[in-house]
């Protein structure tokens, strides 16, 4: 298939970052587009369009090849607006590529992955998301931080985004080691979707001080896939929490 594809992304976001890693593991080649957040550019109306959410990534293919930077609106494209469905759907359109699914008969196998990675996607992500940040210190900050103390606000919001992260890394350590699936990775011996949702969060979570000493399990697999050049060049600099 001809394609051609653009991933509406932010060095930051956790969730841009698994799109990244599934592109990179399976070796399909991508142009980037920054949306600046911190700036809100998110939801400026261009982008609102590709995106009705307002977040990213946003993952965009053009049906034919296209040369020079991203395409015109008129050529036709499809949009895919969640992470997890975006990844999916390569795992199943470009089915030459490195499985990021283990087989169809192997389903608890596939059901764990998928169980990992909402772990990640549904039940933690989420609540750290910098618009749940923004409507905490909008509502929240006057009658908590009287006098408006920014700073102490700030860091209030940030021990809660690391609340968030250390309770969804303990499920996902607990939900590893009592599970009969093992081997390197989240799943088995190979990578899987799972990884990929891991592994943007331990970013994260390192970005936020969180001792990752307390989950055996995830360290080593976080240790493989580091090994792995596809993961380490998804991580993008200046993530800028600090
Ligand atoms: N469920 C969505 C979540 C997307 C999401 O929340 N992205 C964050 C960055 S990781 C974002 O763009 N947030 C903007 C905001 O919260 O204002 C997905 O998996 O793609």
């Amino acid at each position: 298939m001809t394609h051609s594809i653009v991933l509406y992304s932010n060095p930051i976001s956790d969730c841009a970052a698994r799109v990244r890693l599934a592109l990179n593991l399976k070796n399909l080649a991508y142009k980037t587009v920054n949306i600046d957040l911190a700036n809100q550019r998110n939801l400026d109306s261009e982008y609102v369009q590709i995106n009705p959410s307002g977040t990213v990534p946003a993952l965009v293919i053009y049906k034919s090849g296209v040369k020079g930077s991203v395409p015109d609106e008129s050529t036709p494209r499809i949009i895919l607006t969640q992470s997890i469905a975006a990844i999916e759907y390569l795992e199943e359109v470009f089915s030459d590529s490195r499985r990021l699914l283990p087989p169809l008969d192997s389903p608890l196998r596939r059901a764990h992955v998928r169980t990992l990675v909402e772990i990640i996607s549904s039940d933690t992500h989420p609540l750290t998301s910098p618009r749940v940040s923004r409507f905490i210190q909008e509502k929240f900050r006057e009658p908590f931080s009287p006098g408006n103390d920014d700073v102490g606000f700030g860091m209030l919001v940030k021990e809660w985004d690391k609340h968030w992260i250390i309770r969804g890394l303990t499920v996902y350590e607990k939900t590893l080691t009592s599970s009969e699936v093992v081997g390197r990775f989240s799943a088995g011996d190979e990578v899987t979707l799972a990884d990929i949702v891991l592994v943007p969060t331990l970013w994260t979570a390192e970005e936020f001080g969180v001792d990752l000493d307390d989950y055996p399990r995830i360290v080593g697999i976080y240790g493989e896939m580091m090994k792995i050049e596809e993961v380490r060049l998804a991580r993008q600099k200046g993530k800028g929490f600090e």
